[in-house]
């Protein structure tokens, strides 16, 4: 049976247990989308300078009835919910402290008024903490290969977290790259007017044809598994994979025998009828999807037309026909046109999770077991552009060391070493470097072919990565090393080295490695919410700070699939 069917259970708190004061028919997932922040911020009232003053007094008076918390009580609160985790944060500081919400909020320097909702309390809560959890520091004690090798030799409990990425070398295009499908998809004219048209559910139930012609293209074949697909098999074969958050759907983890996997969006080894949601395999679509065919529910369809057979024929009694003569007068429904002509078809669609549809409860049981257990998470071969999986790097605890192993920088999180360039030579280079007991093992279909593996593995013995400046980033052959990120932390690392050099002839001031990682923190930062921000003794800054736009405004799985 499918991975769909097989579900790992996991003895968790599922969060809906953590959140008891929730109100009713509440859930920590519903939140307005940026657009609304965005809306609810920006509206003007129409106010000048005295009225400014006359704002400023009042937030002062508002901040001044709430008792502040020391810096040192603040730091404590945020250290706490990086290592442990929202839900455990909530359950500490919200059920078990009972701090009331505003107090907590202004902690995080979020002023709210009086008058606001207990359920809006608790809804800017969760956009707060997860922004906070989002700014992960890295950890400077992590920098080179060498200290990634190191963190494979060692970690028992390994993450992975893996993307399209792994699959392009198969010959499997990803989403985002110059050649991947977006890209494609506007080149090729696909009557579409986004490209996550493709892959969105209100879109394929108006026009699933358009998905079933080019379904066949990311449709599992006789796709031969990647070294990067081979690489999780072999941490799982040395006992030290926790587990594999794949987002890819092409089962290629499958196909080499990674067991410790989570196909994240799901997968095609089943689909489902979006009418009587029966279950079938994934390969009774097979042919539908090689022929460009939409595949319509065999039960449904019989059941349709046996009642087309039972049904007397429709006659119209010309007493209730409108004036118009357009339709009855009783039921103007009767003159909508159908939609598209699939309106009212049982289609069947392969269990792949598509933007506006949720990822399955195990995605939340999963991290919140994992986070307890991990020690090292590797990240390869994704945009993190897709919540709440991408989410997921902030949801471990942020002292666990991370790795990011791509062709593109992620520039809108912190990992500890980025290694940035074709996955494949990477993974190959640091199992070379992990000594002789490591290998990729040999997926079944290459078992009765030569293999090229001896013939790369001089050529993979000869990679010398090129370190960007003194960072922590480094550049193997295939690396996109004009992206605007890797030009700061080159910038940023010269200009620390030229201080350094200033300073022992006497000159100070130095942008150190911080400076780079907020530096493209900035760069990748949405606009901004107006929200007051009180120094760090609780009093109010001069003119409230931001909090960044919250695009995919999760916290932990069970949400929407969102491209930010
Ligand atoms: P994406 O947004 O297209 O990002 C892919 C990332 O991989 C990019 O950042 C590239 O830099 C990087 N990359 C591409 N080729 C290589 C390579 N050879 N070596 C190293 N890095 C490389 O795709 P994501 O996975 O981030 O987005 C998640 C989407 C993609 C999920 O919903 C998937 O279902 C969906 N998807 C999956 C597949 C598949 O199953 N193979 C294919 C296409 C899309």
């Amino acid at each position: 049976m499918s991975e769909l069917a097989s579900r790992q259970v996991v003895e968790t708190v599922p969060p809906a247990q953590v959140f008891p004061a929730l109100p009713p028919g509440q859930s920590f997932q519903d939140l307005p989308s940026s657009d609304d922040e965005d809306e609810d911020d920006q509206q003007d009232d129409g106010s000048g300078p005295d009225a400014d003053s006359e704002e400023d007094r009042r937030l002062q008076e508002m901040i001044d009835a709430i008792e502040p918390f020391s810096d040192q009580e603040v730091d404590d609160m945020i250290e706490y919910l990086k290592e442990r985790g929202l839900f455990a944060f909530v359950k500490r500081y919200v059920q078990e402290l009972d701090i009331p919400l505003p107090r907590l909020l202004l902690a995080f320097g979020v002023l709210i008024p009086p008058e606001t909702t207990a359920e809006n309390q608790v809804r800017i809560l969760k956009i707060t903490l997860s922004r906070v959890l989002r700014a992960r520091n890295r950890r400077q004690d992590i920098n080179t290969v060498d200290d990634v090798v190191d963190l494979i030799r060692k970690s028992k409990n390994i993450v992975l977290l893996t993307g399209a990425g792994v699959s392009t070398s198969c010959g499997i295009p990803d989403f985002r790259s110059p050649t991947g499908l977006y890209a494609r998809l506007k080149e090729e004219h696909w009557e579409l007017d986004d490209p996550q048209q493709m892959f969105d559910l209100s879109y394929f139930k108006e026009k699933p044809n358009v998905f079933y012609s080019f379904a066949k293209e990311i449709y599992p074949s006789n796709f031969v598994p990647s070294p990067c697909h081979r690489f999780a098999k072999m941490l799982e074969d040395h006992q030290c994979l926790l587990r594999n958050y794949t987002q890819n759907i092409d089962g290629l983890f499958e196909s080499v025998g990674v067991e410790r996997l989570l196909n994240c969006h799901g997968s095609f080894a089943t689909a489902s009828c979006l009418r009587c949601r029966t279950k079938f395999p994934g390969s009774a679509i097979e042919a539908d999807v090689f022929a460009s065919r939409v595949p319509l529910c065999p039960l449904c369809s019989a059941m349709d037309e046996e009642q087309a057979k039972l049904a007397p024929p429709v006659r119209q009694p010309p007493a209730k026909w409108s004036a118009s003569g357009k339709g009855f007068e009783d039921d103007p429904e009767d003159e909508r046109p159908p939609a598209s002509e699939w309106e009212g078809k049982p289609l069947v669609k392969p269990d792949i999770v598509f933007f506006g549809e949720m990822l399955s409860d195990e995605f939340d049981r999963c991290l919140l077991h994992d986070r307890e257990q991990v020690d090292l998470l590797i990240v390869i071969g994704t945009s993190l552009r897709v919540a709440p999986v991408s989410q997921l790097v902030s949801h471990l605890p942020h002292s666990v060391p991370q790795i990011l192993i791509n062709r593109d920088p992620v520039s809108h999180h912190n990992f500890d070493v980025v290694l940035l360039g074709d996955g494949d030579t990477i993974v190959k280079h640091l199992v070379h470097k992990l000594g002789s007991e490591w290998s990729l093992p040999v997926p079944r279909q290459l078992q009765d072919k030569p293999v090229q593996d001896s013939a790369d593995a001089t050529a993979v013995a000869m990679i010398e990565p090129e370190r960007v400046a003194e960072s922590h980033v480094w550049l193997y052959p295939g690396a996109n090393r004009d992206h605007r990120w890797v030009q700061l932390v080159q910038e940023a690392f010269d200009e620390d080295s030229e201080v350094e050099d200033a300073s022992s002839s006497g000159t100070t001031g130095a942008p150190t490695e911080d400076a780079v990682d907020q530096k493209h923190l900035e760069e990748a930062a949405p606009p901004a919410l107006d929200v007051p921000v009180p120094a760090s003794d609780g009093r109010p800054a001069s003119r409230p700070r931001s909090l960044e736009q919250d695009s995919d405004n999760d916290v932990l799985g069970k949400k929407v699939k969102l491209d930010a």
